[in-house]
This record gives structure tokens, C-alpha cells and sequence, in this order.
């Protein structure tokens, strides 16, 4: 991995990747892909290339690619679950056509390529507890269903063409730096801005409701570990498990208050998001992923906590 292309670069997850990527291979070109409206600013359009990166148009990739000679591709790309549920075909346009554009241009100049999938690749008949690598997927948004269906079409990638397709299936995912948007876990990110301004946190999943979460730089480690990984030793490839900390609700508020006492919390469950999250495993199996790349998370819902208050209220305050 030396040139790489994050498509999505300043979304929740791409915002913080690419600077990671840039941080740990200098010497590479890391692209911060973008469409417009969502242009790169600061330090994220300084400290290397940007280009316009718009899935659905796979000239456009092409030409990046042969560009800067990108040997690797994240693509993370995509509307998350409750918003895919109010724009079915435009997730499925930018997930699914924009996916084959991706793997197309991968098979053509010889590329390996991340595209995350979720804990909404899973289902109501998914076992909720222990949810293990291989099991039943048979999810009801369309959020998990473009999911599925990206799983699926870079396992046929891999095995037909040799596209090196590696994926993780991501819990909710805690940050500090953007904010997600649309996401049935985002309660989990909310909640501490509202906890470090002083506001009164209006929560739309109600309590009992568990799901797996997970820190930000686990998952950023996660991303980047797995595309160096040794290939010999993969036995699964899209997508593995992966998971550091499951509760509800009224267990991080909880946690919240220890730190932050006035948080106040008022429930108001939308019922979109609240079948999604029911539909969703309460805790994965993450054996696979341990085994195949040395997986191992390093932050639990109490050092998250303590990150996550110190840096908002650095930001905020
Ligand atoms: C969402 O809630 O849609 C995402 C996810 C778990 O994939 N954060």
C-alpha cells in the first residue's frame, strides 16, 4: 500500500483515515476523494492531493487512478441506514453502481480495495447474541441490503477476477472529528456533544436497546491493518466481524454521568431507526478476524469516554 485513493474523504470515517494514511506512509500519494458540496478543507486539503471522486463516475476514477499510480482503494462511499431508508435508490445507485465502477477500474489497473460493510448486513433472523462470522443475512433496509450485496460482489471480485477485496463489517462507530450522518448508532456520537455543551440530549433508540459500537481509532486500525495483512492467512475475506464494546443506551449515558453529571437525557424513539436497531446483532463474534490478522481493539466504553470528553471539550469549549 504506498498510493491510495479514500474515496469519501470527508465523511466520518475518510476524514480521519486519510490523515492516518498520510501520517504512516509519507513518502506515498494519498487522495482525498470528494464530491462536491463535501470539499476537503484545512489540514485534510493541505497536507496532500484532493480530486473530485464521485463513485457513479467511473471515468473519473479511472483517470485518478492512472493519475497517481493508486495501487489501493477505500471506498467509503455511501448513505448510512436510516437515510438509505428515505433514498432506497439513491443508496443502491451510489452503493452498488458505484461499487462495480470501483471494482471495475480495481480489476482493469490491478488494485486492492476496502469497502466497509456493517452490522446492518444482518437481520432480524441473524443470532442476536454472539453473532458469528458466517450466519444468516437476510437484512430488511436497504442500507443492509446494499451491504449484502457489497460483500457479495467483492467476494465474486476476488475469487473470479483476483481483485484484492478485503472488508470489515463495522459497528457504530464513536469520533470526535465530523460528525456521521443518518446512522441508526449516531445516538452514540450525539450524545457526547450534548453532554460537553450542556444541552439536553433527546435520544431516538430506546433504552434495552443494545448494539455493538466501536472507537474510531480501532476502527481506523482495523482498516488499515487488514490491507496489509498477510493474504495466506485469510480464509475469509468479505467481511469480517469486528467488534470492541456492546450496550444500551442508559449504559453510555451512564457511563456519561460519571464524568459529566448534568447530562440530561429525554427519550424520543423513532421508530425507523429503533426497527433498524432491533433488526441488528446486540454483540458480534470477532473470533475470524482475530484469528486470520491478529485483530485486538484497545479502547472499552470507559477509556472512550475519557477520550472523547477531553477532545470535545478541547473543540467545543
Ligand atoms: C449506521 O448506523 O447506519 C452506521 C452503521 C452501523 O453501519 N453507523
Amino acid at each position: 500500500m504506498k498510493n491510495v485513493l479514500v474515496i469519501g474523504s470527508t465523511g466520518q470515517i475518510g476524514s480521519e483515515l486519510t490523515m492516518k494514511i498520510r501520517r504512516e506512509i509519507p513518502e506515498g500519494n494519498v487522495v482525498a476523494g470528494y464530491i462536491p458540496g463535501a470539499e476537503p478543507k484545512g489540514e485534510l486539503l493541505e497536507s496532500g492531493p484532493a480530486e473530485l471522486a464521485d463513485v457513479r463516475n467511473a471515468q473519473q476514477l479511472a483517470d485518478i487512478v492512472e493519475k497517481y499510480g493508486i495501487d489501493t482503494i477505500y471506498n467509503l462511499a455511501a448513505l448510512l441506514s436510516a437515510v438509505a431508508e428515505k433514498k432506497p435508490l439513491l443508496a443502491w445507485d451510489i452503493q452498488m453502481n458505484g461499487l462495480l465502477n470501483i471494482l471495475e477500474v480495481a480489476r482493469e489497473k490491478k488494485c486492492a480495495v476496502f469497502t466497509p460493510s456493517s452490522i446492518g448486513s444482518f437481520g432480524p433472523e441473524t443470532p442476536h447474541v454472539g453473532t458469528p462470522q458466517d450466519t444468516i443475512q437476510r437484512p430488511r433496509s436497504m442500507y443492509g441490503v446494499t451491504k449484502v450485496a457489497t460483500e457479495l460482489l467483492s467476494d465474486y471480485y476476488f475469487h473470479k477476477y483476483g481483485v484484492d477485496t478485503r472488508s470489515v463489517r463495522f459497528p457504530g462507530l464513536i469520533s470526535n472529528v465530523t460528525l456521521p450522518g443518518g446512522g441508526t448508532t449516531d445516538y452514540a456520537v450525539e450524545v457526547y456533544y450534548s453532554a460537553v455543551k450542556g444541552e439536553e440530549f433527546v435520544c431516538p433508540i430506546a433504552p434495552g436497546t443494545y448494539m455493538d459500537m466501536m472507537y474510531m481509532p480501532d476502527a481506523l486500525g482495523a482498516a488499515v491493518h487488514l490491507m496489509q495483512a498477510d493474504p495466506s492467512r485469510l480464509v475469509h475475506r468479505n467481511s469480517f466481524n469486528i467488534a470492541s464494546m456492546s450496550f444500551e443506551p442508559e449504559t453510555l449515558f451512564a457511563k456519561i454521568r460519571e464524568y459529566i453529571p448534568s447530562l440530561k437525557v429525554r427519550y424520543e424513539v423513532d421508530p425507523v431507526r429503533q426497527a433498524i436497531a432491533n433488526s441488528w446483532p446486540d454483540s458480534m463474534d470477532d473470533s475470524c478476524a482475530r484469528a486470520e490478522w491478529d485483530w485486538k481493539p484497545t479502547y472499552d466504553i470507559d477509556s472512550m469516554t475519557v477520550d472523547m470528553i477531553a477532545c470535545l471539550r478541547r473543540k467545543l469549549l
